[in-house]
């Protein structure tokens, strides 16, 4: 608990950020890895030093909720998928403490907002939409003076982050040291036109917000102090603005030389990445060791369907062989049930895989999130499905009716995990990235990766759900022969390629993923899906509904609004017209 040092001697208001993300989730998306509440620490430090508040952080997976003590105030944040458990926490804790004020922020709130569904998350006091930074002092304040707030608030404007504010160090310095790394965020929106992406159709958000490259470095020398080897650069588009991506990497390698600080990175961008060789080269040396990338697809025409035309290069192989050949691991984000995918993607993906020599690449089901063009597009042409916020025993559930049969759609993502799994396509994988480091462009790094097993395996040690998921992953894995021989080829090779510095690192990500693969996918049954197709009398022609055009209202130039549309409507009239022709 942290007082805001004091000025004043009238009363103090006692305000808690409770992080209580969906346990469930949090086990199994992040493998038993917490990262932390990047909200609590970034708001505050906009909360006010003149000693009427005082601060207190109770993140819900390491304290338990019934040590959660007496505030006057609890602040709340999360995400769609927490907002079961957000509810849980907000009720119990209204009923131990029934005279304190409950405020939700995030993600979360924008969503439902989007959605119309903010009657979820009802019990909670007062809604806040938006950037908190320049307002949660307004909000306390007035709380402070025992004034009641709009029920909804709504921060309508991007917080300029170039003004951005070092993280809150008394709560952070203490509390650090129990997350995986740290994560700091370093720059808002992307520029690009994704239908499918809430990020670009956040108020002011289709272009880079950035912080300062003097915050970072002077973040990330505090963070590297308190002893943080891993820092997850957050963010929508790292090279939104290549211009800016390049300070901050000149930056943080003069800090280096400077102070022989070398932690490791990793950050989200785009696959355009390969035409700055220059920058790629920078980035290595600066610690960038893992990128997660929205490949999203193999097929040129689902990726102009989305227009995803930053990824739409004449060959996407080639592209994110550039990109990993200097020794970066990308994560690439894969996505079946675009309406131009047909039954050969499961398998076009695979070799996609395979042939760009990716290591790890995780696959989900196309989903219309609220906001979105693609959202409208499901409404009107009657395709959303309703689902609630939570996968009530299902893996994959998903809101849209896809063009595909649901059954196609179910036996080619089992024959696609059938396909992955397999330790002789694992080792092909894992052998055709360490050649690709020996094409010339590598840059080694002097330092642990930011995937660190010793440092997860200690995290998961005291965590029973995490520990008992780890003894599944390895019973799993190791129920099949050939995955041990082949993890053993897999390290034996790593271990011989003396040309390559920090081959063991590679087979330590490599032996990461697969194993997460064989965790979440072996096994997998028609019962674990809860999704849905068009019905059969569906007139192809509603994919493209009367309105869709018409009711692009986003606040974003024009120019940019035409230039998805033009992407869309294009490859779904091909879609049309490819169907109707063979419809006779
Ligand atoms: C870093 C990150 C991650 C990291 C770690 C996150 C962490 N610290 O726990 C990792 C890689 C683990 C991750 C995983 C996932 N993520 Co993520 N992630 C992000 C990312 C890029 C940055 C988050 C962040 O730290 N932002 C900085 C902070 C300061 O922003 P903020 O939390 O929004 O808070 C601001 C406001 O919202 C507001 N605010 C927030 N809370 C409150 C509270 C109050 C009271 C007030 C007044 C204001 C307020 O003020 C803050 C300052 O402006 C965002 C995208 C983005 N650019 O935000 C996606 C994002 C949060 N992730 C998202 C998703 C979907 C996921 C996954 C489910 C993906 C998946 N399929 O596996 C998993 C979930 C894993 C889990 N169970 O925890 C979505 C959530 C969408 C939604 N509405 O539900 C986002 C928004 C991306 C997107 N648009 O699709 N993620
Ligand atoms: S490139 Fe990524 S962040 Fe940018 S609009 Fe597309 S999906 Fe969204």
């Amino acid at each position: 608990m942290t007082d805001k040092p004091s000025q004043s001697s009238g009363r103090i208001l006692r305000v808690t950020f409770v992080h209580a993300p969906d346990p469930v989730y949090a086990d199994t998306q992040n493998y038993g890895a917490m990262f932390m509440p990047v909200w609590a620490y970034t708001l505050g430090a906009h909360i006010p030093d003149d000693g009427r508040f005082r601060l207190a952080l109770h993140d819900c997976r390491f304290e338990r909720e019934q040590d959660l003590a007496e505030a006057d105030v609890f602040l709340f944040s999360g995400i769609n998928q927490d907002c079961e458990n957000l509810e849980r926490v907000r009720a119990r804790l209204k009923n131990r403490y029934p005279s304190a004020i409950s405020i939700i922020g995030g993600p979360i709130c924008w969503s439902f907002d989007q959605a119309g569904f903010l009657e979820q998350i009802d019990g909670f006091d007062h809604v806040f939409i938006g950037d908190g930074e320049d307002e949660i002092a307004g909000l306390l304040d007035h709380l402070y003076h025992g004034r009641a707030p709009d029920r909804i608030l709504r921060q309508p404007r991007r917080f300029p982050i170039a003004a951005a504010k070092p993280f809150y160090r008394p709560m952070l310095d203490f509390t650090v040291g129990r997350y995986y790394g740290a994560v700091l965020e370093v720059s808002r929106g992307c520029p690009f036109l994704c239908e499918f992406c809430d990020i670009r159709v956040l108020p002011d958000n289709n272009r880079a917000h950035n912080k300062s490259a003097a915050l970072i470095v002077s973040e990330l020398d505090h963070l590297s102090r308190l002893g943080v080897n891993q820092v997850l650069f957050a963010c929508d588009n790292f090279i939104g603005e290549p211009r800016w991506a390049e300070e901050v990497i000149d930056r943080i390698l003069d800090w280096q030389e400077r102070t022989g600080h070398r932690p490791s990175l990793y950050t989200w961008l785009t696959v355009n990445l390969y035409k700055h060789e220059g920058l790629m080269a920078k980035m290595r040396r600066a610690g960038f060791d893992m990128l997660f990338i929205g490949v999203e697809s193999f097929s040129r025409n689902s990726l102009l369907e989305t227009a995803k035309v930053q990824n739409s290069v004449p060959d996407m192989v080639r592209v994110v062989r550039k990109i990993q050949s200097y020794g970066f691991i990308v994560v690439a984000g894969l996505i079946f049930g675009f309406d131009s995918d047909d039954e050969t993607c499961f398998e076009t993906t695979l070799q996609g895989l395979k042939d760009s020599a990716l290591l790890s690449g995780d696959p989900s089901l196309l989903t219309a999130l609220p906001g979105t063009p693609l959202y409208r597009r499901m409404r009107l042409s009657g395709r959303l499905r309703e689902v609630r916020f939570g996968l009530g025993g299902y893996k994959y559930q998903t809101n849209i009716k896809y063009l595909l049969p649901s059954a196609v759609m179910i036996e080619g993502y089992k024959r696609f995990v059938t396909g992955f799994t397999d330790g002789a396509y694992q080792y092909g994988r894992l052998k055709g990235f360490l050649d690709l480091l020996g094409e010339g462009n590598f840059v080694p790094m002097e330092r642990k990766g930011f995937g660190n097993l010793s440092l997860f395996a200690s995290m998961i040690l005291g965590n029973p759900a995490a520990l008992w998921q780890m003894t599944q992953r390895l019973a799993r894995f190791a129920a099949r022969p050939l995955n041990v021989f082949y993890a053993f080829k897999g390290l034996a090779l790593a271990l011989t390629r003396r040309d390559i510095d920090g081959g063991f690192g590679y087979f330590q990500f490599w032996i990461f993923a697969w194993t997460n693969a064989v965790l979440k996918y072996q096994n997998i049954t028609a019962r674990d899906f809860d999704i849905d197709s068009v019905d059969a009398d569906f007139d192809v022609r509603d994919i493209l509904p009367d309105a869709y055009a018409a009711t692009a209202d986003e606040d974003i130039p024009a120019g940019k609004i035409s230039a998805q549309l033009r992407a869309t409507v294009s490859q779904l009239e091909s879609v049309v017209a490819e169907r109707e022709s063979l419809s006779g």
